[in-house]
């Protein structure tokens, strides 16, 4: 069968993934490229053997030629270009954070369904190698019913510098790292009706929150904590690493750092390690979330071949994102919040 071709829009610090993934993924290539930044748009041209290069995402869509566009720009524009996807009805893979608001979000979901054309998130997280492991514990019955969990990120590792927009923004790290986080708890313990959260600023460099610890109540009963921090200075740096505890009727599993996965129930306890690959073109400590871009976007190829709903679509990334939105309100009226009621 032949190839599926990609158009991908925003060349910058984190597309360069995206675009080693997409030369590695089976049966699809990037044919185009587009960045508003002409150097930018040069570096990744002449980096990947790209001709086709564009500075405006509206001349790239009428010249058209690509079965698929991969919309890796920050959120400003993500609205606006998953619109022009369907409208030239297109279907679209969109960076997160998904949108700014959830109204945003759920316009943009509309538009694609409207237009009868695929979207997904690019929120690869819950395809990294450790949390794949969890899941496959879970759904082998390891643990019985899990009724409490934690998945926790902490971390001092400057992301400042790679990029340097997280330390500008009102909303830093629920939107932009606990948003993973968050997803992964919906992914691993489902849906979500209840949330509190408190947030706070440890470094003064930066604008937004750097801490944030969140309670969530879910569907099936199970309470967890997302906790997450770029504030925390440890002995042994674990920055990509999310980690988690959850406790179940007939067990315990713990990922911890360092990608040890320990479970423990009535057969005894066993330990595994479930690092993720060091993909050819990856490099530490960034190969854990390199592997799942990989992961996320050969996924999509699939599925966008067979027809099928991806994991992480616009319609299950609303889910994920109303929990972003009700962390800062929560946050900021100290109170709780109905999920449910803003769906
Ligand atoms: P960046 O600023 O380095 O790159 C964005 C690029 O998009 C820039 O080159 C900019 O010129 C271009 N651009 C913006 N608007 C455009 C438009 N309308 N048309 C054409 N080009 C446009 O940002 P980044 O660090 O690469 O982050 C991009 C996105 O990836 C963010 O949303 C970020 O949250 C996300 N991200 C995701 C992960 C992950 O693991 N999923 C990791 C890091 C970053
Ligand atoms: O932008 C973030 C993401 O999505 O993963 C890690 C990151 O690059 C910095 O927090």
């Amino acid at each position: 069968m032949a190839a599926l071709r990609g158009a991908l829009i925003g060349c910058g610090f984190f597309a360069v993934n995206q675009m080693h993934a997409w030369a590695d993924v089976a049966d699809a290539e990037i044919v185009a490229i587009c960045d508003r930044d002409p150097e930018r748009l040069k570096l990744v041209g002449d980096q990947f053997g790209i001709e086709r290069r564009y500075s405006d995402a509206a001349e790239m869509f009428a010249d058209g030629g690509f079965d698929f566009v991969d919309i890796a720009t920050t959120v400003q524009s993500h609205r606006a270009l998953v619109e022009m996807a369907a409208a030239h009805r297109i279907p679209a893979i969109c960076q997160k954070p998904f949108a700014k608001t959830l109204a945003d979000a759920k316009a943009m979901v509309a538009a694609c369904k409207a237009a009868g054309v695929p979207l997904m998130v690019h929120e690869n997280f819950r395809w990294q190698t450790p949390i794949q492991a969890v899941r496959k514990a879970l759904d082998a019955g390891a643990i019985g019913e899990p009724f409490w969990g934690r998945f926790s990120f902490r971390s001092g590792f400057d992301v400042f510098s790679g990029q340097p927009y997280l330390a500008e923004g009102e909303r830093f790290i629920i939107e932009d790292l606990g948003i993973h986080t968050l997803d992964i708890a919906r992914y691993i313990l489902g849906d979500v009706t209840r949330l509190t959260a408190r947030t706070r600023r440890v470094n003064p460099k930066i604008k937004g929150e750097d801490v944030a610890t969140i309670l969530l109540d879910h569907d099936n009963g199970a309470t967890s904590i997302v906790d997450v921090s770029y504030a925390t200075k440890l002995g042994t740096e674990p920055f990509p690493e999310t980690l988690v505890e959850l406790d179940g009727t007939d067990g315990t599993i713990r990922l911890s750092q360092g990608y040890r996965l320990e479970i423990t129930n009535a057969g005894g306890t066993t330990v595994a390690d479930v690092s993720p690959k060091l993909l050819s073109w990856a490099a530490r400590p960034w190969h854990n979330i390199q592997e799942s871009v990989f992961a996320i976007q050969q996924h999509w190829a699939e599925r966008l071949k067979d027809g099928g709903e991806t994991s992480t679509s616009g319609a299950d990334n609303l889910k994920t994102f109303a929990l972003v939105e009700a962390a800062y309100e929560s946050a900021a009226s100290g109170r709780p919040v109905d999920i449910k009621a803003m769906l």
